[in-house]
């Protein structure tokens, strides 16, 4: 994070474009509605943007863009989870809140990469 940030905003970890759908919501079974989102991983939070002209590393932060919604990593449980879905390259992210989300990448390494930041920050809030 640059000098500026610095106890002002939150860590940026990752952002980068992904496939997602939201498959429940507070336990409740949603049906599949895959669309392409801008994923940002900011201190305990993915947060979601929807408009692709918001696919802008800077549009994250605070006051510059709308999230189309965000998530708290803190007690969220991720999994592989190609059995539910015919794609490749999918996970599943659980919310200590039960909304359940499938995030999704054609690129092996990408996708493996973005469920190993996320592990990371859900085992570092773990330890909290
Ligand atoms: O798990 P499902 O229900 O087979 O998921 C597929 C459906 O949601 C489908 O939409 P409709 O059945 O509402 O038309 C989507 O187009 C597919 O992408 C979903 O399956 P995948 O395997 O892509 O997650």
């Amino acid at each position: 994070s640059s000098p500026d940030s610095e106890g002002v905003s939150p860590e940026l970890e990752k952002a980068g474009l992904l496939n997602k759908t939201k498959i429940a919501e507070g336990g409740r079974k949603l049906r599949k509605n895959w669309n392409p989102s801008w994923v940002v991983l900011v201190g305990n939070s993915l947060v979601f943007f929807k408009d692709p002209k918001s696919q802008n590393p800077d549009s994250w932060k605070p006051g510059n863009s709308r999230p189309e919604s965000s998530v708290d990593l803190r007690g969220a449980q991720l999994q592989w989870a190609n059995d539910l879905s015919s794609k490749k390259n999918v996970f599943k992210l659980r919310t200590i809140t039960g909304n359940e989300f499938l995030l999704q990448s054609e690129t092996d390494s990408l996708i493996r990469e973005w469920y190993r930041t996320i592990q990371n920050v859900i085992d570092r809030l773990d330890k909290e």
